[in-house]
């Protein structure tokens, strides 16, 4: 009998020393007091874009927020992906754009404007670069080390720098496309590493979208019926591939670096491809905006000068303007880059980066994926229909 209570304490005892040491588990943990920053462009700016110009901006306007009742900024017809997130993070207040006056940056901020790039100089705008420059100036007034090294970074930046090259280069041939390729993921790694220098090391990097498939791009190129614009996609898969690499690297080199991507691209590009499957992610317009004029409505949304047709159920498109989604599918974004399994955001998932020691080295490393990489896994997924489909 004592032998036997001992050994069920030792056990209880074994048991709690594994569930505090398995970064993965969540029984009886709770998420972490920290922050959310948002780093890139008009996907992620909260409002910046409001406040960093004169003119008067279409998002500012009906029906720029119409779900929520209040244009704010946001280029969505409501929240966009990292409000949901801040929301599974428990984080108590919105979100704000750092660059509004008079916010609560306590809990996070939004250094992301619209129009943002990697490289150049990009027009009543901020690079990334002066976006973790704004980042440093504002650091040492607001936030303590320990905290910046829990709270997390997410990164969505460089449709801005392929969209602008491909305007201006519109036949580069394979090799040119590759060294602008190499420039702009280049910028990313050192913009990257000056943000990790800032004391951040908890970061979430997007990939980007197909971009040849967005509404605006298959009107201005005049891609037909079905069709995405595949210079694009291609500029973006090249991109993308370097992602996982460059940070699997610096995850190897640098102390406590920790990071994971997610795989915007397929997300975007599985919503838009499965025709009979994009019933079961509930969209039933993949390839048009909500709001906008043109053969795709894609252009002008909130513009006065515009007459634009605002489609009647928000919810059933997957994009809201000619580039920007709806709230609709930032909501399914923000559920995915919080609790997806690693064919959708890998080596883990944002709920797990957050929960996962600070300081500790990653036990996984990111995996290149291909579609047919992704279908062999899920034609022997254990798992039931819900989670076969992302
Ligand atoms: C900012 O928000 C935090 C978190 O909700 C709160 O504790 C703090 O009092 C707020 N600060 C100001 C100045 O309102
Ligand atoms: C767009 O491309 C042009 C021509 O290559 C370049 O001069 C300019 O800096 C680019 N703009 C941005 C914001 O990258
Ligand atoms: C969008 O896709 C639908 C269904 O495939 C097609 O019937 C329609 O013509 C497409 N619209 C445009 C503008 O490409
Ligand atoms: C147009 C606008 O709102 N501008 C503001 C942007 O933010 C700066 C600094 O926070 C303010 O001084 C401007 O008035």
């Amino acid at each position: 009998m004592a032998v036997d209570s001992s050994l069920a304490s030792v056990l209880g005892v074994l048991l709690v020393f594994t569930l505090l040491h398995n970064p993965n588990t969540v029984v009886g943990q709770s998420i972490p007091k920290v922050a959310l920053f948002t780093f890139g462009d008009s996907n992620f700016d909260a409002g910046n874009k409001q406040n960093l110009t004169t003119v008067n901006v279409a998002q500012g306007f009906w029906p720029y927020g119409k779900s929520r009742d209040n244009p704010n900024g946001k280029f969505s017809d409501g929240f966009i992906a990292p409000d949901f997130v801040a929301k599974f993070m428990e984080i108590p207040i919105p979100i704000p754009p750092v660059l509004r006056p008079d916010v609560n940056i306590s809990r996070g901020a939004s250094f992301a404007v619209a129009d943002a790039t990697l490289l150049g100089a990009p027009v009543e705008s901020l690079t990334l670069n002066q976006q973790i420059r704004k980042f440093n100036q504002l650091k040492e007034a607001n936030w303590n080390d320990d905290f910046i090294k829990g709270s997390v970074f997410m990164i969505y930046v460089g449709a801005n720098d392929y969209l602008n090259f491909t305007k201006n280069n519109p036949d580069a041939d394979a090799s040119a496309q590759q060294a602008f390729v190499t420039s702009v993921t280049n910028k990313l790694r050192s913009d990257i590493t000056l943000l990790y220098n800032s004391g951040a090391t908890k970061f979430m990097i997007q990939t980007l979208a197909p971009l040849g498939c967005l509404p605006i791009v298959r009107q201005d190129y005049r891609t037909g019926e079905e069709n995405c614009y595949e210079p694009l996609n291609n500029l973006a898969k090249l991109h993308n591939e370097k992602i996982g690499p460059m940070l699997n690297e610096l995850a190897a080199t640098a102390s406590g670096f920790q990071f994971t991507v997610f795989d915007f691209y397929n997300v975007i590009l599985r919503r838009i491809q499965s025709k009979t499957i994009s019933l079961s992610y509930r969209f039933l317009k993949t390839n048009v905006s909500c709001c906008g004029v043109g053969t795709h409505d894609a252009y002008g949304c909130g513009l006065p000068n515009v007459h634009s047709k605002l489609c009647e159920y928000q919810r059933s498109y997957l994009f809201f303007d000619g580039r920007h989604n709806t709230e609709k599918a930032q909501e399914m974004f923000g559920h995915l880059l919080f609790g997806a399994d690693p064919n959708v955001i890998q080596p883990m998932n944002v709920r797990e980066l957050v929960m996962y020691p600070v300081g500790e080295p990653m036990r996984e490393v990111w995996l290149p994926t291909t579609s047919s990489t992704f279908q062999a896994k899920h034609a022997s997924s254990p798992f039931g229909r819900g989670f076969q489909y992302y």
